[in-house]
């Protein structure tokens, strides 16, 4: 498929509620969307990168750069046949996983509608299971003004349905968090996610965290440090997790191989893409390690692609993708909802990411668009 056309937007949207990690707040979501035109098909892409550099270096400004100056020169007039064939003409830009991954995710989209396949159908081929029709799901809350309204989110997300809950902590607002946690809701399958805020002078601190039999706790230490949670691991007995960590296959099997980790968070886009997440689902799975797919706060452009993803036979734990009117009301295509019933959300199977796109609502919250 010769690459005719890419077109790259700048969007932000503000989100239903703020959204606040050990980072900071944030109110309103930047992201960028690219759309690559082939032979009459459009594939849609998410870059994820957000207004600042707290979960990773990249920002929208960053990829903005990185895709305008590199990744889109490099694609334009290409002929693509798969969309592993980007990882060839991108190799030379080190880094920049998320501004790769709008394009990746791109390159499956488009690929898959030439195919005749949806994008779970496509990314499934190689396995003889082949993608589930639903996948399980949980929802992420970030850190609330107190505990008691902490609780009363947590009430809301369960009568909504939602199976598994993730909240955020920070040093000082963790114990007392897990404690109110367990003590309201007795039965409750919850996780800690620390976005690397801890180091190991932290570990009393972890280790009083076993009492409250967490489904997990992820990336308590440093993002590049996978050898200190290989020293931590045995040191705690909640099930270790790691999201930050884990940039590429390679990381992924470094980590095993020095048992740094019980379970691998694998976001596409934190690993530069489709085909590299589904290498890291191939190492989890010969490891015999539970896997999930993570979140970004995406729009329904990257829920869709996710969904896709979490189809795949080894993601045996529920994934951070929430209904998307959880963050965006309206949102820039129709909302992905909630079977209450069994905590899941249906895997598209239109060609494609199969998701219809607003293109009124992309046009509202356009701040820049620029077509290569
Ligand atoms: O660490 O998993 C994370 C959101 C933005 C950046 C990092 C993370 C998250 C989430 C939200 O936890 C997941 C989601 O609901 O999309
Ligand atoms: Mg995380």
């Amino acid at each position: 498929m010769k690459i005719e056309a890419i077109d790259l937007y700048y969007i932000s949207q503000p989100l239903v509620r703020t959204f606040t990690t050990s980072f900071g707040p944030q109110t309103d979501r930047a992201c960028l969307l690219v759309a690559v035109h082939s032979e009459g098909l459009t594939g849609w892409g998410e870059c994820v990168a957000t207004n600042d550099p707290g979960y990773s270096y990249e920002t929208a400004v960053t990829a903005w750069h990185i895709l305008s100056d590199f990744l889109i020169p490099a694609l334009l007039n290409k002929d693509l046949k798969e969309p592993a064939d980007l990882y060839t003409w991108f190799k030379y830009v080190r880094g920049h996983p998320l501004a790769k991954a709008a394009l990746d995710q791109a390159a499956w989209d488009l690929t898959a509608q030439r195919d005749g396949l949806s994008f779970a159908e496509k990314l499934a081929a190689p396995y003889p299971e082949g993608a589930s029709a639903r996948v399980e799901v949980g929802v992420s809350i970030g850190i609330q003004p107190s505990l008691a309204a902490t609780l009363e989110l947590i009430q809301q997300f369960v009568d909504k349905g939602y199976g598994r809950i993730k909240l955020k902590i920070k040093p000082g607002y963790d114990v007392v968090l897990a404690q109110a946690v367990r003590e309201a809701f007795p039965d409750l399958i919850f996780m800690l996610d620390a976005n690397s805020a801890y180091t190991m002078a932290d570990v009393p601190i972890l280790q009083a965290l076993d009492e409250f039999d967490l489904l997990m706790l992820e990336q308590p230490l440093g993002y590049e440090d996978i050898y200190r949670h290989s020293i931590l691991r045995p040191k705690i007995n909640t099930p270790l997790c790691l999201d930050e960590s884990i940039t590429s296959a390679e990381h992924a099997h470094f980590a095993l191989t020095i048992g740094a980790c019980d379970i691998i968070n694998v976001k596409p886009s934190r690993v530069s893409g489709w085909s590299e997440a589904r290498k890291i689902h191939d190492i989890g799975v010969a490891a015999g390690i539970p896997l999930w797919v993570g979140g970004m706060l995406e729009t329904g452009v990257g829920r869709a692609a996710q969904l896709a993803l979490a189809s795949l036979p080894g993601f045996t734990l529920p994934g951070d993708i929430s209904a998307t009117e959880r963050y965006y009301n309206p949102d820039i295509t129709a909302p992905f909802v909630l079977n209450s019933e069994d905590s899941t959300m249906t895997v598209p199977t239109a060609p494609g990411l199969g998701v219809e796109i607003d293109m009124e609502r992309v046009t509202a919250v356009t701040q820049r668009k620029v077509t290569f």
